[in-house]
């Protein structure tokens, strides 16, 4: 992308609302622009991020085996009258009723839509076991919709649900669901802990949140600072293998890691002072085991081998897809702006052109932008007619993870700079190294 083309409304002030650094850098990076409370659009950069978050999840998703599907935003109140969760669903629920006078809903989540599909099509053990899941908006009127795309109304979740026959097998589907958003949030560049929490209006007793620790969460946590030291790496995972997925599972949990909903005093003193933590943290992700809580009520039954039939044990797995651009900026930003991780960074790389419209600099610009592409990367081409000084803040303020900066005088010496947002460090090398250097960083993606 050529940035003279590009639709990039860069803020040049503070924005007065944004109370916490993300939302202040989406604003100022023109990724979003808020339309009523908690409502957001996405504009093109603060897009293409939300549109790599989620392949990431995708593809860890289809990695554990787990099958995509979609199902609409609006469902009819009484599939939510068959569980019980019309009534108690409260004011989060945004209500609507169509022409007809039929009530409808915005979906805040989807336990009883896809459990109404599995009971339509899913008849016998032999079809089990099944993960069915889909990244769709979610509507939630909270009551304080705040920090941006961190709390919103209308957000982007991928919601996935487990369908086996005993308890054992959905447990297994908890566990891998677990050890599948480990993968999927290390690729992002951030470290997300599973804590014991409490399971709210979804139910069921066995739940865990995925928190990034971050001081702007609204989350306040308890942890032995041991579990900050794990990570699950690039260890090659059998998704079937439940033993395996026990096994992370535990290493994972086994550590004391609550939130404050689920604290317990007695056991946090246990842990050696020096490593006593608390702290706030943002939840990007919960899983969750409720058994029989919608399949009973609502007729979702299979047929066993002995030819009883049994409601299956369900569970359901959340991804916070919009909030994590957020956590990530929380995470990974500095007082010039966003640090993006190369897992989710909008364009791979930046090219600032010193001198636009002197015919070496912009052929050489052009060069690098074309072999960049060639490699199948994305590049950023700031072709724009500006002093060096508004180039370099526009970058940093986007912060993509590497910028490749050309003049005329280094090109003299057939040179330009290869530089890293993260480390501010430079190098020089021939334009030819530079391409290969960071097609070389993105192979490993
Ligand atoms: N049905 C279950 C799992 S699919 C469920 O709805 N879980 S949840 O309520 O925990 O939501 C899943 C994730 O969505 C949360 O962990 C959080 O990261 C994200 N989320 C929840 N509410 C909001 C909100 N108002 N704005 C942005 N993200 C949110």
């Amino acid at each position: 992308m050529r940035l003279s083309r590009y639709f990039l409304p860069v803020l040049k002030e503070n924005p007065a609302e944004a109370q916490i650094v993300s939302h202040r850098y989406m604003l100022r990076a023109g990724m979003i622009k808020q339309q009523a409370a908690g409502i957001y659009s996405w504009l093109p950069l603060g897009f293409k991020v939300l549109r790599r978050i989620e392949q990431i999840v995708h593809e860890e998703q289809i990695r554990a085996g787990h099958i995509p599907l979609l199902m609409p935003t609006l469902q009819p109140a009484d599939l939510w009258r068959e569980s019980g969760r019309y009534d108690d669903y409260g004011q989060e629920m945004l209500r609507i009723k169509d022409r007809q006078d039929r009530e409808m809903l915005y979906g805040p989540t989807n336990e009883e839509m896809i459990t109404d599909i599995f009971r339509s099509h899913v008849n016998s053990y032999k079809d089990l076991p099944l993960t069915l899941y889909h990244i769709q908006w979610k509507f939630r009127d909270e009551m304080r919709p705040r920090f941006g795309v961190m709390r919103g109304r209308e957000f982007l979740m991928k919601d996935g649900y487990n369908f086996d026959l005993t308890k054992e097998d959905a447990l297994h589907a908890y566990n891998r669901h677990l050890v599948s958003y480990l993968r999927t949030y290390e690729r992002m560049g951030l470290q997300a802990i599973p804590m014991r929490a409490d399971s709210g209006p979804i139910g069921g007793d066995d739940t865990h949140e995925f928190l990034v620790l971050a001081a702007t969460g609204e989350s306040e946590v308890f942890y032995d600072s041991a579990v900050t030291d794990i990570r699950l790496g690039a260890r090659e995972i059998d998704y079937d293998d439940k033993a395996q997925c026990q096994a992370v599972m535990e290493e994972f949990t086994s550590l004391y890691a609550r939130t404050d909903e689920t604290h317990d005093a007695a056991l946090f003193d246990a842990i050696p002072e020096e490593r006593r933590k608390s702290a706030r943290g943002i939840e990007v992700g919960q899983i969750f085991y409720f058994g029989t809580k919608y399949s009973e009520p609502m007729g979702a039954n299979v047929v066993t081998p002995d030819g009883s039939r049994v409601p299956v044990h369900m569970g359901s797995h959340g991804i916070g897809v919009s909030r994590l651009l957020g956590a990530i900026i929380e995470a990974s930003h500095d007082d010039k702006g966003i640090i993006w991780p190369e897992g989710v960074t909008p364009f791979h790389a930046g090219i600032v052109n010193l001198k636009q419209g002197d015919a070496g600099t912009d052929s050489a610009c052009e060069a690098i932008y074309g072999a960049l592409k060639a490699k199948g990367l994305d590049p950023l081409y700031d072709d724009r007619d500006e002093r060096a000084g508004a180039k370099f803040a526009t970058m940093d303020l986007i912060g993509l993870p590497w910028r490749i900066t050309v003049g005329p005088r280094g090109l003299a010496a057939n040179i330009v700079e290869l530089t890293s947002r993260r480390t501010g460090v430079s190098e020089e090398m021939s334009p030819e190294a530079a391409v290969a250097r960071v097609v070389e960083i993105y192979a490993g993606l």
